[in-house]
């Protein structure tokens, strides 16, 4: 049967590009690939979700809190601004995670729309069951949301031409990456994807 798909954009904020607070090495370069797909996937009417990290300022995902990262994504704050050169086309679903002070908030797929559906749910009920998926950080949100999704039964492709890794420890990125495929994600890039839909 025809799988039904959507485009999940993840975390593209300024706080995870080059100047904010928790800058995903040449996390901006994922803008460019992005709106390719946004504009192709919008040609062919696929509804596209974007995900944000959307933290409270106490959250024990933060440094001072006993987590590992510094302060980043805040709720309202400037660097939770979706970076000003993604084009989300009109009616692109936002979907806001991390939002609890014990959450870290890497899985999209745990996150919640404005009325507080979470986005599985939603995807099922709006019958989608195939994501392709880009955007940051490929070792932490990117992978996060990958796995689960395919634990949850979608079909999922990640678009490799449209994510970048923090990559704490060297490799991460790719490991990541691995870790996704040999889950049972495919891999593509613009060429195919155009080609394929
Ligand atoms: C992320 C590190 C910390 C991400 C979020 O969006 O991948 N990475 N918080």
């Amino acid at each position: 049967m025809q799988r039904r798909a959507a485009l999940l954009v993840i975390d593209v904020q300024l706080d995870f590009c080059p100047g904010g607070a928790l800058p995903v090495p040449d996390g901006d370069q994922v803008v460019l690939p992005l709106n390719h797909y946004l504009e192709l996937f919008t040609m062919r009417s696929v509804p596209v979700f974007a995900s944000r990290d959307w933290h409270p300022e106490q959250s024990k995902h933060f440094k001072a809190q006993g987590g590992i990262w510094p302060p980043h994504c805040v709720q309202g704050s400037p660097g939770a601004d979706f970076h000003p050169g993604l084009r989300l086309p009109e009616g692109t679903i936002v979907i806001s995670k991390g939002m609890s002070s014990w959450d870290n908030g890497y899985s999209a797929m745990q996150g919640v729309t404005e009325n507080g559906t979470p986005l599985s749910m939603l995807l099922r009920r709006m019958d989608l069951d195939r994501l392709y998926v880009g955007g940051l950080a490929t070792d932490y949100c990117v992978k996060e949301s990958v796995l689960e999704a395919l634990n949850e039964g979608f079909a999922v492709t990640v678009l490799t031409d449209a994510i970048r890794g923090v990559d704490v420890n060297p490799g991460d990125s790719e490991r990541a990456l691995r870790e996704m495929l040999d889950a049972g994600a495919g891999q593509a890039t613009l060429p195919s994807v155009r080609s394929a839909l």
